[in-house]
């Protein structure tokens, strides 16, 4: 990915001005991407785009990038972006038109938009997502390609933007890889298309890149952090400011743009009860950005979690990036709330983002509603453990949702995988991928949903993964009750483990349909879905070393292997919430079970 981004020669400056920056707790890394959007003013290009379907991939050979239109009545040109339909952005494709349903390749996306350049301003185009590879071209010129469907990613257009109007051509091709993240094979829809939203970015000549303002790890009562410019002046005084706190701070970036910063302070602890958040403001040069951050601490201690010092029980779900009522990708905050919510309403203090990173509302409105989260990379399954360039693409997909997410209060946890096999080859590559996540980010918890466990006595489950050895936290998915067994043989099953380290039960759970009756032994009904949650959540008050839990999962999603008529129907059931909103039994009893851990914590 790095090495597709890196055409653009602004890009490879400011990557090579990133590597010379100095190791400390908490590098910036060589990511070119700038750090919170959202906050800036920008210039939206959602909306209608024109596309172009493109199965045989055809379009680089005809040169759709040129967006060419016959310049004589003889003049041959094969393809018309204005007479080809229209697709929303942000959003995939697939939901969006019947024909494009199962569709996957490779697609065109065409717009205009007018610009007005403006003195020392640069500007950036900057994606929110596109799944799985984006090839971008600005008036007939390529700006850049990304690999990895859920990260944000920018190109520099300062020199390429014309003044009035300005044509740009994106293709959006979601092809499974075999050395792709994730691989073949995923349990979710692989909808494509570009699923974020798509803005310029303006900046001045010298900005800030990226920041991270922080309590440092350990303390309750310092203000850490660093600040990375990018620009002709690298150089520069920055001030910070938390004017709630009364405090003004000014350092001095050096050479490459980069300080770090370490001052006392004592403010209000931000946690899921509390979740304050104060106003800081980051002014160097021209630029001043403004951000809410919260301030709490995370750390283990044996087998716990603590936040603020204090051990604490993570009440949860996990969820997919599934839009609530429609399905499909291209999510907006609304609809985002309206997850989330869901989750408070089941009595949740922690929110398992699976399998992938998710939209860049999600922290956001995790820092203001008070959840934690816990956010993955899709090395997901079999991945292709001994090809250097997978692992490349994890760790850009690491590196690049710590750069957008590092100032999120919400976001506690890392994980690096979900169910992959314990052989020697996956553990040096997690291995490797946790190292650098840690390196990128060595303030929050690293973790892994598991699901091989010593099993010699399948009544006795020995989560003894040579993985645990590199996470703080270790994630257990199982199905007892569902793939195998009855839920009634939880009652007789008991969990162990070599490590003296937290266990979060990542997944459990079981399809049902909802409104779908009969007695507990039937599969698919609510009855069968509530008895196997009875029996799991008996199971796990036993468990040694339980810091949490985020069962399977908060609401019906698309998966294209859920085939059975009637039932699936290409979705998977194990949701808690239909689709369409409705609360199935199964909902009601971790509501219980959350009340009563609610009031034992
Ligand atoms: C799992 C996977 C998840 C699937 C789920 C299921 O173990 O982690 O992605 O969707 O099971 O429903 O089978």
């Amino acid at each position: 990915m790095l090495s597709h981004c890196l055409r653009s020669p602004v890009l490879q400056l400011a990557f090579f001005a990133a590597l010379l920056c100095p190791l400390s707790f908490a590098e910036p890394g060589p990511s070119t991407l700038i750090g919170n959007v959202p906050s800036r003013a920008t210039v939206s290009l959602d909306g209608a785009w024109h596309a172009i379907v493109d199965p045989y991939e055809d379009g680089l050979g005809a040169r759709f990038f040129q967006d060419a239109k016959p310049k004589s009545k003889s003049d041959l040109v094969e393809y018309d972006f204005e007479t080809s339909g229209t697709l929303l952005v942000p959003g995939d494709w697939n939901s969006q038109r019947e024909s494009l349903f199962f569709y996957e390749g490779p697609l065109w996306y065409q717009r205009t938009f007018s610009y007005a350049p403006r003195p020392s301003t640069r500007v950036f185009i900057y994606f929110g997502a596109a799944n799985y590879l984006a090839r971008v071209w600005l008036n007939g010129k390529k700006l850049g390609e990304h690999v990895g469907g859920f990260s944000p990613f920018n190109f520099e257009i300062t020199h390429e933007v014309a003044n009035g109007l300005n044509d740009l051509v994106v293709e959006v091709d979601n092809t499974r890889h075999s050395d792709g993240v994730p691989a073949l094979n995923t349990d979710w829809w692989n909808y494509g298309g570009l699923t974020r939203s798509v803005r310029l970015v303006e900046v001045p000549e010298t900005f800030v890149k990226n920041y991270v303002v922080q309590l440092e790890k350990g303390s309750m009562d310092q203000i850490a952090g660093w600040v990375q410019l990018d620009g002709a002046a690298p150089s520069q005084p920055v001030t910070i400011e938390i004017p709630e706190l009364s405090l003004k701070k000014s350092i001095t970036t050096d050479a490459r743009g980069y300080a770090e910063f370490r001052f006392p302070a004592k403010p209000h602890l931000w946690s899921p009860e509390d979740p304050k958040l104060y106003r800081v403001l980051l002014t160097a040069g021209g630029d001043t950005l403004e951000d809410q951050i919260g301030f709490r601490t995370i750390e283990t201690r044996g087998t716990k979690i603590l936040l603020n010092g204090k051990p604490i029980f993570l009440r949860g779900v996990s969820m997919h990036e599934e839009a609530p009522f429609r399905l499909g990708r291209g999510l907006s905050e609304d609809e985002v709330r309206i997850l989330l919510q869901w989750a408070k309403d089941l009595g949740c203090n922690f929110v398992r983002l699976a399998h992938y990173t998710h939209n860049e509302h999600v922290a956001r409105l995790a820092d203001r509603m008070g959840l934690l989260l816990w956010s993955e990379v899709p090395v997901y399954w079999d991945t292709d453990w001994t090809n250097p360039a997978t692992l490349d693409n994890a760790e850009a997909q690491i590196r690049d949702v710590i750069a957008r997410d590092h100032n999120r209060a919400s976001v506690i946890l890392w994980s690096m995988s979900n169910e992959t096999p314990p052989t020697p080859p996956r553990v040096e590559f997690i291995r490797s991928l946790a190292a650098y996540a840690r390196k990128n980010d060595s303030t929050r918890l690293l973790t892994s949903a598991m699901n091989r466990v010593g099993k010699d006595d399948p009544k006795n489950r020995v989560l003894n993964d040579p993985l645990g050895e590199f996470l703080d936290v270790l994630g257990v998915n199982e199905y007892i009750g569902w793939y195998e067994g009855t839920p009634e043989d939880a009652d007789t099953t008991h969990w162990s483990s070599p490590y003296d380290k937290p266990v979060i039960v990542s997944e459990f759970g079981g399809g049902a349909v909802y409104n779908n009756h009969g007695d507990a032994q039937t599969r698919w009904t609510e009855e069968y879905q509530a008895n196997l949650y009875e029996h799991q959540l008996r199971m796990l008050r036993q468990m040694p070393a339980l810091a949490g839990m985020s069962p399977w999962v908060l609401m019906d999603f698309r998966s294209p292997r859920r085939w059975l008529p009637g039932v699936q129907d290409y979705h998977n059931r194990k949701g808690l919430i239909s689709d369409r909103g409705q609360r199935k039994q199964a909902f009601y009893v971790l509501q219980k079970f959350y009340r009563e851990m609610e009031a034992e914590h």
